[in-house]
């Protein structure tokens, strides 16, 4: 019927934008949409990307601050990874790694993974996201205590308001409470502490204290749960969807310690932090974690297309390669040659580009002083970054510490009042809450970071003069 209609062809000119709202809200389901007020609304019809923008069916240019989904790293309108995919399927649209065979993009992304990764990750497995590559990496940790003799460990320590996925494993490791209550989640074995929230928790102590004591949550629950049953601990080093939450200094050096005390597997999702996200190919590195799996998606790619995996430090690798057998996992495409081509060019360009670099050196720190200015902002309580993500608290009342600060009723929902105002006026910002968060592209340049918070302050100021004229603010 689309096809009738004309709305096969994909010429944004031709497209008649109320007649394919229509569609969308007659036949798409889209992932965590409440799909009877969109239907009021009607979704946006976004046609063409190209750097650090996109634009909608109605002409409108956007400021994409997220990355598409965190994972836009390189930007948009790469014509070289267009090519190597059009190469790759011209020469091999697909072929499987089962039954001993293999393909030639899988196995050079393989050994380039190897390369970038931290010192003691040798090998990888693939999955086409990143809730099959948190699933695969439970399926590891299992596989592994088995191996050592200890099928009693069973037990995954995982964090509150953690995202990790939405397949069955991936939300029973995510702490987000809306996901769990939707029917029977987490599964058992699958255990949760508080995220190492400074705002939130740590008023009264320095920050380095707080590091300590939030990571002495482990501790409890390890001993809780009984140190012999638990299997392994997952985080991310910085949580994304969560809210941009940046640990304090202490906090991973203390999990690590109090990993390595009890024998347990330390899992580092770096889904949304690998490839260059924070300044570095991995999180981890700049967190001091010291990982035995590390689990990725998005940027390995920069979301061109689905690609996702597991790097297998030499712990793990040496139980399930020398001494395991066959691994009983996998899934068709698993190494898809497509996938690998895409992020093998992907990976080129922030390398050839230096664009890790750039977010450690000058992008990072151009975000920080932007979002610094910000802080200044009457609605704003707190605002932080760390590479190139980064976010701020909106508040009732400021205070002179972030503890300080009165928050908002949450029933308002001011933040997304704040992120409808971003909407309308061409910039892509989250809200979390009353969190209002960004992680724009890796290209974004030091000039399109001023642009970019220049929009957001006059989204605030906005939002400033809703709130008061609502009579929600003094
Ligand atoms: N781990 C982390 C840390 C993620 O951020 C996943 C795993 C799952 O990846 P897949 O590829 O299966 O989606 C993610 C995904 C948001 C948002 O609102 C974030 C994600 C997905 C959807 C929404 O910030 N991250």
């Amino acid at each position: 019927m689309a096809c009738e209609e004309g709305l096969c062809t994909p010429a944004p000119d031709v497209i008649d934008i109320r007649a394919l709202q229509q569609l969308d809200s007659a036949h798409y389901l889209h992932p965590f949409t409440d799909h009877k007020a969109l239907r009021e609304r009607g979704a946006r019809v976004i046609v063409r990307g190209d750097g650090i923008y996109l634009w909608d069916a109605d002409g409108q240019r956007i400021i994409d601050g997220m990355s598409g989904l965190w994972c836009v790293n390189a930007g948009y309108g790469r014509t070289s990874i267009t090519r190597a995919v059009a190469q790759q399927m011209d020469t091999l649209p697909f072929y499987n790694s089962f039954f001993n065979t293999t393909n030639v993009p899988a196995v050079r992304l393989a050994a380039r993974l190897a390369d970038i990764a931290p010192a003691g990750f040798e090998r990888v497995f693939f999955t086409s996201s990143g809730s099959e590559a948190n699933d695969t990496a439970v399926r590891m940790a299992w596989r592994y205590w088995q191996l050592m003799d200890q099928p009693e460990r069973q037990f995954i320590v995982s964090r509150r308001n953690a995202y990790h996925g939405s397949t069955i494993a991936g939300a029973s490791l995510g702490g987000m409470d809306a996901m769990h209550a939707q029917g029977a989640l987490p599964i058992p074995g699958f255990v949760h502490i508080d995220q190492p929230n400074v705002a939130e928790s740590g008023a009264g102590m320095s920050e380095a204290e707080f590091g300590l004591q939030a990571a002495g949550w482990l501790e409890q629950k390890i001993l809780a749960v009984g140190p012999q049953r638990v299997a392994a601990f997952i985080g991310e080093p910085v949580q994304g969807a969560g809210g941009v939450i940046i640990p304090p200094s202490t906090y991973w050096p203390h999990i690590q310690r109090i990993c390595d005390k009890y024998g347990i597997l330390l899992i580092a999702d770096e889904v949304i932090c690998g490839f260059g996200r924070l300044g570095a190919w991995f999180g981890s590195e700049r967190m001091g974690m010291r990982p035995d799996l590390i689990t990725f998606a998005k940027g390995v790619t920069s979301g061109y297309v689905p690609l996702g995996g597991v790097l297998v430090g030499e712990r793990v690798a040496e139980a399930l390669v020398e001494r395991g057998g066959d691994f009983h996992h996998g899934f068709t495409y698993s190494g898809h040659p497509v996938a690998c081509a895409a992020a093998l060019e992907n990976l080129r360009i922030l390398d050839d580009e230096g664009l890790v670099e750039r977010v450690a050196h000058e992008t990072g720190p151009c975000l920080k002083t932007a979002f610094a200015r910000l802080a200044a902002h009457p609605l704003v309580g707190h605002a932080e970054s760390i590479g190139l993500a980064a976010g701020l608290n909106l508040v009732r009342r400021k205070g002179e510490t972030v503890h300080d600060c009165e928050p908002f009723a949450r029933t308002l929902g001011v933040g997304m009042l704040c992120r409808a105002h971003m909407f309308d006026n061409g910039v892509v910002m989250r809200a979390v809450g009353d969190r209002m968060i960004v992680a724009p592209p890796l290209v974004m340049t030091c000039a399109q970071i001023d642009e970019m918070v220049e929009r957001i302050r006059a989204c605030l100021d906005l939002t400033l003069e809703d709130v008061v004229g609502r009579g929600w603010m003094d």
